[in-house]
């Protein structure tokens, strides 16, 4: 089937990543894709400058004046984050819908740990004036949700306890108010610091880096390289959605800096997470509490102060940890993947 993917960039890499990851994910599957994009640039630091091995096809935003025939409306149209796909697409696909068969309209919502996601889950919505019907696709963590974007299963390489050897602690993440806090009190790590906010703050002079805190700055690679660069790594400080994603499947301890949203609801979307991560079995009430102290503070919820305060009791709970990561990748690979679920739940829809 054709599928058209309809892509906005809000701001970061995100948007563009998920879009990209999902599009090669079908496209691998042998499904014909077309992503509609709005920042080719965004997405061009995501894809392997070598040439491409698959067959997506890339196409800018449409001009608004731009019309669309029948045949140019795919099977099945994915309008990632309720971007609202251009009115004249959606005309076309009323068209098609009185003429034929309406093409299958899913909405690719935000990933969230939430209770409430699974009720919404692959709910229909009636366009109000189009003979179309949308339907929410919510991604997950459980099996009632629409499941994680799994493109492969290389089973994590882990990094057994290397004694001695510096810690090494991938830093991925945006303005980080607590990042002087925490720095102050690292001794033997080697921080792998992509390229975000949290470089340009390392490199600031009035920052006090002790001695045995080494910073490499690393390049931005292109999204096919990004596992690799989260497997050579002990701890993961990621962000946003994508990255966050990649680092359990990596099955590393998972440091989430999330996607800030006004009247803190994010926080209620990061505690939602930590809720089904931090196995009772594994960390006690104890180092649970400690940990989700530190997490709220690493989100400014919290006194910045408490990152460099709680950090050592966090390093103490390392093997836990990691053995908490190891066995949160085991219970994620037993829920089928986000794109098996979506082309089976379209494969319903055109029945
Ligand atoms: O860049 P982000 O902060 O994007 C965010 C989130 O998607 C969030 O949900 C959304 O609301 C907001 O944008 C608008 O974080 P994220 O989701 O981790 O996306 C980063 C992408 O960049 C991800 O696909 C991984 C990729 N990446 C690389 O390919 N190479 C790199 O070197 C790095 C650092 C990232």
């Amino acid at each position: 089937m054709r599928w058209a993917i309809f892509c906005r960039v809000i701001d970061n890499y995100g948007d563009a990543g998920v879009c990209w990851r999902l599009a090669a994910d079908l496209n691998r599957r042998g499904e014909d894709v077309t992503l509609w994009i709005d920042r080719p640039d965004v997405l061009n630091k995501l894809i392997d400058p070598s040439p491409r091995k698959d067959t997506i096809h890339i196409r800018p935003w449409p001009a608004n004046e731009r019309l669309f025939e029948l045949a140019d409306v795919a099977d099945v149209v994915i309008e990632a984050f309720a971007c609202d796909p251009p009115a004249a697409y959606v005309a076309a696909m009323s068209a098609r819908a009185a003429a034929e068969k309406a093409p299958v309209w899913i909405n690719l919502e935000y990933l969230s740990a939430e209770d409430w996601v699974s009720a919404h889950h692959r709910l229909p919505s009636p366009h109000p004036r189009y003979p179309l019907t949308k339907h929410f696709y919510f991604p997950g963590f459980t099996p009632e949700s629409g499941g994680l974007l799994r493109d492969n299963d290389a089973p994590s390489a882990f990094t057994d306890e290397r004694i001695g050897q510096p810690l090494r602690i991938f830093l991925f993440g945006y303005e980080q108010p607590a990042l002087a806090d925490w720095v102050r009190v690292q001794n033997n790590v080697v921080l792998s610091v992509a390229p975000c906010p949290l470089a340009d703050q390392l490199a600031a002079s009035e920052l006090d880096r002790p001695e045995g805190c080494h910073v490499e700055c690393l390049p931005f690679v292109p999204q096919s390289e990004f596992d690799a660069v989260l497997q050579a790594q002990d701890l993961l400080f990621v962000r946003g959605e994508d990255s966050f994603v990649r680092a359990q499947w990596a099955a590393k301890p998972v440091f989430w800096q999330i996607y800030p949203q006004d009247q803190a609801a994010h926080i209620k979307k990061l505690r939602a997470f930590y809720k089904r991560y931090l196995n009772p079995q594994i960390l006690s009430a104890a180092d649970r509490e400690r940990f989700m102290r530190f997490i709220l503070a690493w989100n400014g919820s919290g006194e910045t102060a408490l990152c460099g305060t709680l950090w050592p009791g966090i390093l103490k709970m390392m093997p836990a940890l990691q053995q908490n990561a190891q066995q949160w990748r085991k219970s994620l690979l037993k829920q089928t993947d986000l794109v098996t679920q979506l082309r089976a739940f379209v494969a319903d829809l055109v029945k």
